[in-house]
């Protein structure tokens, strides 16, 4: 990103009176009262507590602000990480790419897994076992990522990528640890790849995030119980090094091939994992489901990427992702036979006395892919006279990283 598109669009996070100097690092120096959502009078209570500019925001613990009456914690907290957004990518002028490490066996499906999320499904059945590193620009999400596909043949596992890990295994944002499922014979050397992946790491003083792909999920397989056992066996087997390392527990994934939208559904907890943004967008819609008494509010891609949900209790949060992910497939049918798409979809289920509600916000990436809000609520209409303002909220995150 140039420094002008960091400028434009940082300038959406502040109101529209506020002037933004051109300087980038001048920016933390506005005061709070500058950004969209913050009013005076709280400004002014920050300022007795030694808080002048959005760069001191940025140096408070949003775990731990200090007390400020009138102001509850939970927005002071979000005030603080947007200003701990907006500091790192004045300061870092953003990295350009996220890198994104796919490793496993070989034949457990990462280059399959690629290849679905870019919709080329057609290669899938003449793809031969990858040579080496296959690095992938991908331009899905908006989001840029530069993939890095490691070929698990034993070849290349043993010594091409431990010769000089540094290469391979520094800088890393996020590692996609891919496992075939349906090959229980092969847990064991799975398991020992992935305690030679952890020993790297340590030496290199590195730690990115990692998700487990339960790959091969499926969807007859699933339900048998062989299956089930497997699946618990690999778990406890990864768990158990993960431990040895020290390390925080590391989350599953159950994908399949035949199922594009477990495969977006893994990408939307990846995404979760690099992103600075979706904690924030997280807590916007955590504020809003209390503002508008609803249960369940959900952020969600027409092309399946969940971007944040809030929901009271798992099952309204099944219940919201669920029914929005059919919903948006009833939509891209209608939108394929030459309906004009909806701005707003709604689902009224009258005897157990609540509506799930989904309106069409933004649009993301060059591909112009719906953004739609999600809601499960007893109330919907209390959603009108709100959702401009959480828009207005949402909308600068939403284009500053996706
Ligand atoms: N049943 C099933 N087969 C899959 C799935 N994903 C991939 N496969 C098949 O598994 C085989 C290996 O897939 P690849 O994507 O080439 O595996 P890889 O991990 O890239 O293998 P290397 O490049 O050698 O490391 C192919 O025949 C795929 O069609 C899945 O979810 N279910
Ligand atoms: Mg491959």
């Amino acid at each position: 990103m140039s420094n002008d598109e960091s400028l434009t669009k940082i300038k959406d996070f502040f109101k529209r009176t506020a002037v933004i100097p051109e300087e980038l690092s001048a920016i933390l120096t506005l005061k709070p009262e500058t950004l969209i959502g913050v009013d005076s009078i709280n400004s002014d209570k920050l300022v007795e507590k030694n808080i002048r500019t959005i760069g001191d925001l940025a140096t408070l613990n949003p775990e731990n602000p200090p007390e400020i009456s009138g102001l509850s914690f939970q927005i002071f907290s979000k005030w603080i990480k947007i200003a701990k957004v907006l500091e790192k990518v004045i300061k870092e002028q953003m990295k350009e790419q996220k890198k994104l490490l796919l490793i496993g066996l070989d034949n457990g499906g990462k280059t399959s897994i690629l290849a679905v999320i870019q919709d080329k499904f057609s290669i899938i059945k003449s793809l031969l076992p990858t040579k080496g590193v296959q690095r992938e620009k991908l331009d899905f999400f908006g989001y840029p990522i530069m993939s890095w596909d490691l070929g698990g043949q034993v070849q290349y596992r043993d010594k091409y990528y431990f010769l000089k890990p540094e290469i391979f295994f520094t800088e890393v944002d996020l590692i996609l640890y891919v496992i075939d499922t349906q090959d229980p014979d092969r847990y064991d050397e799975a398991t020992e790849y992935f305690r030679k992946v952890l020993n790297v790491l340590k030496d290199l003083e590195e730690h990115p995030p990692i998700l487990a792909v339960l790959n091969k999920s499926d969807p007859d397989i699933r339900k048998t119980l062989q299956w089930q056992k497997n699946k618990n066996e690999i778990i406890s087997k990864l768990d158990l090094i993960t431990k040895e390392y020290g390390r925080a527990s590391i989350d599953y994934c159950d994908t399949t091939i035949f199922q594009k939208e477990s495969i977006m559904q893994m990408f939307s907890i990846a995404l979760k994992k690099i992103s600075e943004t979706s904690e924030i967008v997280e807590n916007i819609l955590e504020d809003f489901t209390r503002t508008i008494e609803a249960k369940a509010a959900s952020l969600i891609s027409m092309d399946g990427l969940i971007f944040g949900s809030y929901t009271r209790t798992s099952i309204d949060e099944m219940l919201v992702n669920n029914t929005a992910l059919l919903m948006q497939t009833l939509s891209n049918f209608h939108s394929s036979i030459g309906l004009i798409r909806e701005k707003i979809i709604s689902l009224d289920f009258p005897l157990n006395g609540f509506t799930i509600r989904g309106e069409k916000l933004f649009e993301y990436s060059e591909l112009q892919i719906p953004v739609f809000l999600w809601i499960l609520s007893e109330n919907p209409e209390l959603v009108y006279e709100k959702v401009d303002y959480f828009k207005e909220q949402l909308l600068p995150l939403i284009n500053l990283f996706l």
